[in-house]
């Protein structure tokens, strides 16, 4: 997706700008998370998933490099397919799927979805080296147009990856809206397999957000910085700290950035009030028990086919089928 010019600001820039004001302005305030990943975003975040406590990463990659070979075998079918990834990265953990597909001779094409423009170029110059055989087709831009655009590109039937618990990253009503758009795009005999983050020990959770070096949190903190250098803010980022919190109940771990003291924040003529211990409320990633995963199937319209499991049952790769 090109962004398209309107007068000093790109539609990206102006959508951004116009979201970050709604949220300031709200109360309380909250952000989008989306907006994390801008180049240094991406560069810390790549910072986490290699942190001792950010055992998501680990636990997923557990799963795609022991089981691929049984992911595989749900999959084949006798039919071709399309295997549809959304938010591929640079696919460290598809490509053994990718490999064991290969080498099973089955007849696919692989279209990974990324909203970022480099990560996709990236894919279509590196994957091909590894996997001299792969058809691969990169489409940028968000997941639900370019899944709708991937799906209208052949009649084959659809295999949809969504790993990363990347869902984890939206609220209840945002995962029922997104999987019920997903369900309405697929057609009987496709399949969904999707990475959820489980509950688990509350301290371990916290740990994964709130790590030692403070990686998290200078994740957090640089949105601010992005806000300042985007669209002209005059953010100062010790008035704000760091802070997470987990509700084992409910799976919601959600970050937040408290403001440390009364002051005034612009955003070129706009101005932004904060009051000392005012809240910002930045993501939340969401834990699920497997009762709570098997409802969101069942109430998205997909069927519940398997689930793949780390060796610590960290984290689950669910199979669905429509
Ligand atoms: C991308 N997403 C699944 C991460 C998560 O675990 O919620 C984003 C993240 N935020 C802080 N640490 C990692």
């Amino acid at each position: 997706m090109y962004p398209i010019t309107t007068g000093n600001l790109t539609t990206v820039e102006s959508l951004f700008l116009t979201e970050t004001l709604a949220g300031l302005q709200a109360c309380p305030k909250f952000m989008h998370a989306k907006y994390f990943y801008d180049e240094r975003g991406d560069y810390i975040f790549q910072q986490i998933m290699e942190m001792d406590e950010y055992y998501l990463t680990n636990a997923e990659m557990n799963i795609f490099s022991n089981q691929a070979e049984q992911i595989a075998e749900l999959i084949k079918g006798d039919t071709p397919f399309d295997l549809i990834e959304l938010g591929a990265g640079d696919a460290t953990k598809s490509i053994h799927l990718l490999r064991v597909l290969g080498k099973h001779n089955l007849e696919f094409s692989y279209l990974p979805i990324d909203i970022s423009a480099h990560v996709i170029s990236d894919l279509e110059d590196n994957l091909p080296k590894e996997l001299p055989e792969l058809d691969i087709k990169g489409l940028n831009g968000d997941y639900l147009h370019m899944l709708q655009k991937g799906i209208t590109l052949s009649n084959r039937r659809k295999v949809v990856l969504f790993m990363g618990a990347n869902i984890g990253n939206m609220d209840q009503a945002e995962v029922q809206t997104f999987l019920g758009s997903v369900r309405k795009l697929l057609a009987k005999g496709d399949m969904l397999i999707i990475g959820f983050d489980l509950k688990k020990n509350p301290k371990q959770i916290l740990a994964a957000y709130n790590d030692s070096k403070g990686i998290t949190s200078a994740f957090n903190l640089n949105l601010l910085e992005r806000i300042n250098k985007e669209l002209g803010g005059d953010f100062e980022l010790e008035n704000f700290e760091h802070y997470v919190s987990y509700d084992p109940e409910s799976g919601a771990c959600k970050s937040y950035l408290i403001s440390l003291k009364d002051h005034i924040v612009h955003i070129g003529a706009v101005t932004i009030p904060f009051v000392k211990d005012e809240y910002i409320y930045m993501e939340i990633s969401q834990k699920y028990s497997l009762e709570d995963i098997e409802r969101l199937a069942s109430r998205s319209g997909f069927q519940y086919e398997h689930n793949f499991f780390d060796v610590n049952r960290y984290f689950v790769d669910a199979v669905w089928t429509v």
